[in-house]
């Protein structure tokens, strides 16, 4: 897509299965999406992104497909995805879908074929390699904290997988499964008519070769060998091949693609219109989840930075796989909610607001295992038992920094089950949702959409430069967009601002009070001001 319209739009992602649930069947439903379009359009959204909706045994959320063509029947019909788009485009709200080809389901035909014999016409479409029961390939982990091969001894061969066992990686190298991936995206984006895709996990489905050594166990040390590696351009060229053609918008997760190789894949020529980096998500392990503002800031402002010349950044502070906001970087306020949107919604890039970040929701207060959801949880809760935790301290380990947080049921009004179902929720609902809802969250919601309105009005904050004040400051994230100054206290005392003379003469465009630009000020704990030059 061209950027004159993506540098100004503003994003919007579902998770269907906790969004609304039309029928009563505990689970979010197409039907549901549907009914809460003109609720997304008065947010004044301009693109939804819907994480997989596709036939899967949901192992992973539904990053598992099984059949790329198929809507999962818990969420509708293709024919329900049909009159969804239709209601979006009516509304002028473009759609996102993942697209999801790193893997697919060990319950996809093409895996249940290729297992079954060496020579398969289907074998080469995944990565197989020489193995025994005792004796992997190499020594590689998932990002689940599992092998990253499974052994299966009816041939003799271990394949190869960067999540779950359930979840094979395609083979890229081979000519024929590109060819049916690339058919896919033909059919969606043409086709069906969808606007594009978030692309999932798109900078592994390159691999090193399997004797490549790994370095350092450390940081993103055991990844090194699937994230960015090279030969992946010359995939990822064909990929920008086909979106350009149909116009598509188009937004990488790229971990393992650094800021200072970022242009390469968005910008000018790149590959994708944006990149969704996931290094500032980083959390302390500290015990309480708690997220380094002073960490948030140096990986944003190096991405900023990096970004300016070529390329463009996919803005966030919360998704499926990460805890709320509120509980990580924020401390629990309502001010820490706001303080954290104003810091991210300004910057350069495309924002995207995560469904329930909105009206601030918080984490869920896990008690028990048997409330969680997400795979790598149930892996990591086994391990730690059998390396001698107790099951409470296993279960704080595990939930910490937990995707189950943000999958919690969208909390609508204060009736039943938050006004998500009628019937009985598949998941666990925040027992905060009498207080935390869409009906009683407007201060907040107002935020936003003041927020997304200056992005659409002011081409200084959809296209400006960007500049840092404070840079070595812990708590305090300043940045100059053109004539907009963007000044946030991200922590819970009080902070000193001091600004040179020069400074020139403000006024206030919004604030968590009234205050007129001076070149001393002191900031109250989360305040937030955003001034225009006069
Ligand atoms: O880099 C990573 C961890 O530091 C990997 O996270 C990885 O890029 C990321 O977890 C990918 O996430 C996406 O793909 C997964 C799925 O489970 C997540 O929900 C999805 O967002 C597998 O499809
Ligand atoms: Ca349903």
């Amino acid at each position: 897509m061209a950027q004159e319209d993506f540098h100004k739009m503003v994003g919007y992602q579902i998770y269907p299965k906790s969004f609304k649930d039309s029928n009563g069947d505990g689970i979010g439903d197409i039907a549901g999406m549907i009914e809460k379009l003109d609720y997304l359009k008065d947010l004044g959204v301009d693109f939804l992104w819907i994480n997989p909706i596709y036939k899967s045994p949901q192992v992973d959320g539904g990053y598992d497909i099984a059949d790329f063509y198929a809507i999962d029947e818990m969420f509708g019909t293709m024919e329900d995805f049909k009159k969804f788009l239709k209601a979006a485009h009516a509304r002028g709200l473009k759609v996102l879908l993942d697209l999801v080809v790193n893997h697919t389901s060990n319950q996809h035909p093409w895996f249940i074929e290729a297992q079954k014999s060496r020579d398969n016409p289907y074998r080469d479409y995944y990565l197989w390699a020489d193995a025994t029961k005792d004796k992997l390939p190499n020594d590689w982990m998932s990002f689940f904290g599992v092998p990253a091969w499974t052994y299966q001894a009816k041939t003799k061969q271990a394949y190869f997988h960067v999540f779950a066992p359930e979840q094979p990686d395609l083979n890229w190298k081979n000519p024929k499964l590109r060819e049916e991936i690339y058919k896919m995206i033909r059919w969606w984006l043409g086709d069906v008519g969808i606007d594009g895709f978030r692309l999932d996990a798109i900078s592994h489905i390159q691999k090193a070769p399997w004797d490549f050594k790994i370095k350092s166990w450390k940081g993103n040390g055991p990844w090194q060998p699937f994230m960015n590696v090279e030969g992946i351009d010359d995939y990822m060229k064909e990929l920008k091949a086909i979106f350009d053609e149909y116009a598509a918008l188009t937004v990488g997760e790229a971990s393992g693609v650094t800021s200072d190789k970022a242009s390469r894949w968005t910008g000018d020529g790149g590959y994708v219109n944006m990149l969704f980096e996931l290094e500032h998500n980083a959390r302390k392990s500290n015990g309480n989840g708690q997220g380094s503002i002073y960490g948030y800031k140096k990986v944003i402002m190096r991405w900023q930075k990096d970004m300016l010349e070529d390329g463009w950044n996919a803005l966030y502070v919360e998704n499926h796989d990460q805890p709320r906001v509120i509980d990580t970087f924020g401390d629990g306020s309502l001010a820490s909610a706001k303080a954290m949107a104003v810091s991210y919604m300004l910057l350069r890039g495309t924002p995207f607001i995560y469904q329930g970040q909105e009206i601030g929701m918080r984490n869920f207060p896990f008690t028990d295992i048997k409330q969680t959801d997400a795979a790598e949880i149930a892996i990591n809760y086994k391990k730690l038992l059998a390396e001698g935790l107790s099951k409470d301290e296993a279960l704080a380990q595990v939930t910490q920094n937990a995707r189950d947080h943000s999958r919690t049921p969208m909390q609508w009004d204060d009736s039943k089950n938050a006004g998500f179902t009628t019937g009985k929720a598949w998941f666990v609902i925040n027992p905060n949702y009498p207080e935390v809802n869409v009906e009683k969250s407007g201060e907040l919601i107002d935020l936003y959409k003041q927020l997304i309105a200056l992005r659409h009005q002011e081409k200084a904050i959809s296209d400006g430069g960007i500049s840092f004040y404070f840079e070595k400051h812990r708590k305090l994230f300043a940045y100059q967009r053109d004539e907009f100054l963007v000044l946030c206290n991200l922590g819970e005392t009080r902070a000193n601002l001091n600004f040179p003379d020069e400074m020139g003469d403000y006024e206030q465009v919004l604030g968590s009070k009234r205050r007129a630009f001076t070149t001393k000020m002191k900031f109250d704990p989360w305040e937030y001001q955003v001034f225009k030059i006069k």
